[in-house]
């Protein structure tokens, strides 16, 4: 027989930080201030009743060694944030920026038709996620399956008045992408 391999614990807590930061705040007492901030003292407590007992050092590791730099600390070390992904409503307080002419988005077969009639829209989340790269946006797509790469013209888009903005650890976001600015399969 065979024992279901133990999920790494440094991840187990990523994934909580990630429910917590991006989605639950409120719920666990935490006061998700304008950035997307939380008090890493108060968040500290919260996992320690959920059963996580991450001492300052084990915090930072988990910030550091995260697959997609999804956290951060702010300047002060005192408050600690999901770098995008949310769906609360919170002002991350991002800045518009010029995107490159090109990204791309990854998602499935499945999901075409419907992007085909509507363009891509950004459902439960804060944006639709777009990515630099084409192996990025394939990771992105493989969480549901098979990967389809779609192109999105950023550069006309951004042209003709759509903001864009990108999270600090490098997502490129909007709020919806109309079909006209896409290359679908
Ligand atoms: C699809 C991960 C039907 C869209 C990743 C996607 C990313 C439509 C799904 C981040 C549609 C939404 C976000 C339309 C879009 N009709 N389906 N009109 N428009 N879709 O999870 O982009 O690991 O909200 O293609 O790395 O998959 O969480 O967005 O398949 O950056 O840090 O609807 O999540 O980051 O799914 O992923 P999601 P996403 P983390």
């Amino acid at each position: 027989m065979t024992l279901a391999r133990q999920e790494d614990p440094e991840k187990r807590v990523s994934k909580f930080l990630s429910r917590v930061l991006r989605h639950a705040a409120q719920e666990h007492g935490l006061d998700l201030q304008p950035g997307g901030w939380v008090d890493v003292d108060k968040l500290t407590q919260v996992l320690a009743k959920h059963g996580f007992m991450v001492d300052r050092a084990q915090l930072e590791a988990v910030v550091a060694n995260n697959d997609k730099n999804r956290f951060s600390f702010d300047g002060s070390g005192t408050r600690i944030r999901a770098n995008q992904g949310h769906s609360v409503e919170v002002d991350l307080q991002l800045q518009p920026v010029a995107p490159p002419e090109i990204l791309y988005h990854g998602t499935v077969a499945k999901f075409l038709e419907s992007i085909r009639a509507t363009g891509l829209t950004k459902g439960e989340r804060h944006h639709v996620h777009l990515s630099p790269d084409v192996a990025t946006a394939e990771k992105v797509g493989a969480r549901r399956g098979k990967p389809v790469v779609l192109v999105v013209r950023s550069g006309p888009m951004h042209k003709a008045g759509y903001p864009f903005f990108v999270s600090s650890n490098g997502v490129w976001l909007t709020d919806s992408v109309p079909v006209e600015y896409l290359d679908l399969p």
